[in-house]
């Protein structure tokens, strides 16, 4: 999971930048997730609203926006500022905590118990190298990098190049590239690449050579520069595309995420990790009031008693869609 959200551009972009900035204070400072989604549901409704926002009042109508969002949308219009927000960006314990947990590998609590250490800035971990982990050391190395987001363009010729290589390697695999890529954004915090193959199901044994073949290749072209970890089903490392003979273009390196998925499984996995993460919340609401549990793996019916039954046989994103009566969303209209 990429940790930069692009930002919300919207007629509105003041009040969304201040929704964000708290939802991410409530994530790593408070660890306290519920508040988070509770921000950013508010942030992505009020980026879609048309209208430049008047009133806290004019915003609660909207969904998600209740009383203290309203409030703080209020205090915002009229002072142009948040006292809240300032005081976290002042306080010493907030800025340090939130900083630390912009390195990959470092999450809410590693950042706390760094920051209870004494360490606070970039220069303090580079002290502090040995105390991290692989994940944490690879995260500091191209932390600058990491920060910036990829250029659409530059995501198109990774996904021609990622394609491409595994056709060389067995032209049965079926890849995917999901993410905030698959939903048409212009850049991306990542590269979300899921993986299938005709002979692995959930009925067959693990195949982790079906993935770590697809590694190993990526890393033999070049491609794959660093691993951060690598399971049976789950890689997760680095990537840089090679400058070619007719661009000069440096390339930095990313983010990339590549995860081996059941074929019966692809399609539920595919709509997962194509989100948003605020569809896919919305999307198991909407599955859960029409009778069926829907995870990134599969979708089952539910008893009256609430039991879960066997999985339904899916082989489209639409067949889910279908299921539960939702009415089908090309993969660009599903950021909420
Ligand atoms: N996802 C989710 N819930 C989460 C995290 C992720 O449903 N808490 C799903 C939806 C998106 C997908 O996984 C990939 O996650 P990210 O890379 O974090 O999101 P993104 O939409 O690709 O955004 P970005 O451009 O920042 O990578
Ligand atoms: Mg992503």
């Amino acid at each position: 999971m990429s940790k930069r959200k692009a930002p919300q551009e919207s007629l509105n972009e003041g009040i969304t930048d201040f929704l964000v900035e708290l939802a991410n204070y409530e994530k790593n400072v408070n660890r306290a997730i519920h508040k988070y989604n509770a921000y950013r549901k508010a942030a992505s409704t009020i980026a879609k609203y048309p209208n430049k926002i008047k009133s806290g009042e004019e915003a609660k109508k909207l969904d998600g926006v209740g009383a203290k969002i309203a409030e703080k949308i209020d205090e915002f219009l009229q002072t142009g500022k948040l006292r809240k927000l300032e005081k976290i960006r002042n306080d010493d314990t907030s800025s340090s905590i939130n900083f630390l947990t912009r390195v990959t590998g470092i999450g809410p609590a590693a950042a706390r118990k760094f920051f209870e250490e004494g360490v606070k800035t970039l220069d303090d971990l580079k002290k502090v190298e040995h105390k991290l982990n692989h994940h944490q050391k690879i995260g500091l190395k191209y932390f600058e990098e990491f920060e910036k987001r990829i250029p659409r363009a530059e995501m198109e010729k990774m996904e021609t190049l990622i394609l491409g290589e595994l056709t060389e390697i067995d032209t049965e695999y079926i890849g995917t590239i999901c993410g905030s890529y698959r939903r048409g954004a212009a850049s991306s915090g990542d590269i979300d690449i899921l993986l299938t193959h005709p002979k692995y199901t959930s009925q067959t044994e693990k195949q982790p050579k079906l993935l770590h073949a697809v590694v190993e290749h990526l890393e033999s072209v070049g491609f794959v520069t660093d691993t951060l970890s690598k399971g049976d089903t789950k890689f997760m490392g680095v990537c840089q595309l090679q400058p070619s003979d007719d661009d000069e273009e440096e390339y930095l390196h990313r983010r990339i995420d590549i995860r081996l998925i059941p074929k019966d499984q692809y399609y539920c996995g595919v709509l997962y990790f194509t989100g948003s993460d605020i569809f896919n919340k919305n999307m198991r609401t909407h599955a859960l009031e029409k009778g069926f549990t829907l995870n990134e793996y599969t979708i089952r019916p539910l008893g009256v008693t609430g039991v879960a039954g066997e999985p339904l046989l899916v082989d489209s994103e639409k067949d889910i869609f279908d299921y539960i009566q939702y009415k089908y969303r090309e993969p660009k209209d599903r950021s909420e």
